[in-house]
């Protein structure tokens, strides 16, 4: 027993050491960005958590179980890398996505390619196998919808909650990138999940919708019950506008113009204001 839970200390400080490490040393290789991330949140919880069994009828019937990315799947690495608050500010003003928003984007997606691929190296020293995702362009170009959700699986880690906009709201705001790593490494304990909190100023009953009102396209509506309607083809169409435009930085099919110059960009709002 003693030396199950050495080995799971070891395990679990390697898997935090690499997302960091890789964080980091993504920062210091860049030469005009050096304040693009912050910390990032790593939360570790079992693959057989029965509500991701729920997924395929709550989030999508495509959903993928981790047994379909790795057989003997045991854990769920999910992590949030928080943007520095100089990129969400760069987008908040002009129609158009800033170049620092649309880099920030195609950078962030290639360091968690690359997280992935330490710490895929990092359990294979100790034998174990490791089962990767990538960011994002994982979804189906017809329903726009993906067979894997990084945020419900950071919202069972317990890292966040769902704003008004749908975006996943961490103790450091809501800009910032998700990702997810399946492990066949099962500890012999998992950190207990806290009932999340609503960091959402609007979900908590309080008035905001700020980030409604960003939208220039329209993509919200008001639904019954002050709720919204999301039309994700036309959030789509003018993210493909600013790929058109930042085409030559990569894959850039950004806008972020809800998100950003919110109580929630950054930090975590619903808690001051209690
Ligand atoms: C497909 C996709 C898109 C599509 C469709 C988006 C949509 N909302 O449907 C398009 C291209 C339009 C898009 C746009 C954007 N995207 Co996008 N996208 C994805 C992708 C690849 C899959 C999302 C998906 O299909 N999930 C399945 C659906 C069914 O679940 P969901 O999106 O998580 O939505 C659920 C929540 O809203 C949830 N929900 C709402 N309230 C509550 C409350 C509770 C209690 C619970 C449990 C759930 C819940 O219910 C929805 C349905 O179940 C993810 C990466 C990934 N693989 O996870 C990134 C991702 C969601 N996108 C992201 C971002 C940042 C954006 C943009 C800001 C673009 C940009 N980077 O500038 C916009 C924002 C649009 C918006 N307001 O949602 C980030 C979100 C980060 C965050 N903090 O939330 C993600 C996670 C990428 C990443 N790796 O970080 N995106
Ligand atoms: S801007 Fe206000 S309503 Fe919108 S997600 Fe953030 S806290 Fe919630
Ligand atoms: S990302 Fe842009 S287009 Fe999509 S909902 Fe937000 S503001 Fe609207």
């Amino acid at each position: 027993m003693g030396n199950a839970l050495e080995r799971d200390r070891m395990i679990h400080a390697g898997i935090v050491d690499t997302i960091e490490s890789t964080v980091l040393s993504g920062t210091m290789c860049q030469k005009l960005w050096q304040n693009m991330w912050l910390d990032p949140i790593i939360k570790i919880i079992p693959a057989g958590n029965e509500k991701i069994g729920d997924f395929k009828k709550h989030v999508s019937p495509s959903h993928l179980m981790p047994e379909d990315i790795l057989p003997g799947a045991k854990s769920i690495i999910s992590y949030f890398i928080p943007f520095h608050e100089s990129i969400p500010n760069s987008n908040i003003e002009g129609e158009n996505a800033s170049i620092e928003w649309a880099g920030a984007y195609v950078k962030t997606n290639k360091l968690i390619t690359i997280i992935a691929d330490n710490i895929e190296a990092f359990m294979g020293e100790h034998g174990y196998k490791s089962g990767k995702l990538p960011a994002t362009h994982n979804y189906n170009k017809e329903d726009l919808i993906s067979n894997w959700s990084h945020r419900h699986i950071a919202y069972l880690a317990g890292i966040g909650t769902f704003g008004r906009n749908n975006m996943f709201i961490t103790e450091s705001g809501c800009c910032g990138r998700l990702g997810s790593i399946i492990i066949d490494y099962e500890f012999s304990e998992y950190e207990q999940v806290e009932e999340p909190r609503e960091r959402c100023i609007s979900k908590s009953g309080k008035t905001c919708d700020i980030c409604i009102s960003r939208c220039m396209v329209g993509a919200y509506s008001a639904g019954a019950g002050g709720n919204y309607t999301f039309d994700r083809h036309k959030c789509h169409e003018q993210c493909l506008k600013n790929g058109e435009l930042y085409e030559k930085l990569g894959a850039a099919d950004v806008c972020g113009k809800c998100v950003v110059g919110l109580p929630c960009s950054t930090g975590e709002p619903a808690r001051a204001t209690k």
